[in-house]
């Protein structure tokens, strides 16, 4: 197996191995990169979704995304879909997957299904690196603060995606939720401080007003989108990637209107998140 970085500061490309039949000396591998790198991309992978679940399920525990419709059949594997007449993709602006649980998802197996020509890139952030080239003065700024996520605004009745042309294929209208959680948390598997808010869902510091906290949340947001910590990745038949949801975020650039895009995600439980 070869492991080797994508992008300087952003993901690693592991080669040279198939996920479908991994030894176990090959998974405990990948379990070490995941940690170190927090995103791994896999090329050339033959990968059918009854191997996708098996894989998943080796790593660890699922968890249910209640908004993306199931894959027939799958119901642990979630349908991330655009049809050629949809101009709203979903994943379309920076987040982490989940935050918005009380326990947020370990982690997110995307594998592509149908891609467009071209285009339909997914872009990372490495959210260790963001963190650490914060100033020692804004660093203890957000040492033991804590921030509200939700999904309200995103899948609830009067949610974002309820007024554009995928409303119908989510689900989940009712089952929104928020959760506080600490603004730096301490990774729980490389026990690296990371910067835990995101764009997508976080709302707003606990015991700060609403506009001091979009203030301070929009600063770190152009702090994190800055090409030293960010990367793209261009799929291509047979890519899969594996992201942290505790050490990254992503989106999916929706740029090929007129044309299909279907990924398969899987989502792994991840545990209760500890702050500095
Ligand atoms: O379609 C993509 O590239 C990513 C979409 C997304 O945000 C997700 O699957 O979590
Ligand atoms: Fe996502």
């Amino acid at each position: 197996m070869d492991i080797e970085p994508y992008a300087p500061g952003c993901g690693a490309l592991v080669s040279g191995i198939q996920l479908s039949s991994l030894t176990d000396t090959e998974l405990l591998q990948i379990r070490e990169a995941f940690v170190s790198h927090g995103l791994l991309f896999f090329r050339d992978q033959v990968f059918t979704p009854a191997e996708h679940l098996r894989f998943a399920r080796r790593y660890g525990d699922i968890v249910l995304n209640k908004f993306f419709a199931p894959v027939k059949g799958f119901p642990d594997i979630a349908e991330v879909r655009k049809e050629k007449h949809h101009q709203t993709n979903i994943g379309g602006g920076w987040h982490t997957d989940h935050s918005y649980d009380e326990t947020p998802a370990l982690g997110s197996i995307l594998v592509a299904r149908d891609l467009p020509d071209t285009g339909g890139d997914t872009h990372f952030a490495n959210l260790y690196a963001a963190y650490e080239a914060l100033s020692p003065g804004l660093k203890k700024t957000l040492e033991g603060l804590r921030a509200l996520h939700s999904n309200k605004h995103i899948y609830g009745k009067d949610g974002y995606y309820r007024g554009t042309d995928i409303a119908d294929q989510l689900g989940g209208i009712n089952d929104v939720s928020d959760a506080t959680h600490p603004v730096v948390i301490i990774h729980p598997e490389s026990g690296r401080k990371a910067l835990y808010v995101n764009p997508g869902h976080t709302i707003q510091f606990e015991g700060w007003g609403f506009d001091e906290s979009r203030a301070l949340l929009n600063y770190l947001y152009t702090h994190v989108d800055q090409p030293e910590f960010t990367c793209q990745f261009d799929w291509q038949p047979g890519s899969v990637t594996f992201w942290d949801n505790r050490a990254t975020w992503h989106f999916a650039q929706n740029d090929y209107q007129g044309q299909a895009r279907l990924m398969h995600r899987i989502t792994l439980a991840g545990v209760g998140l500890e702050g500095v």
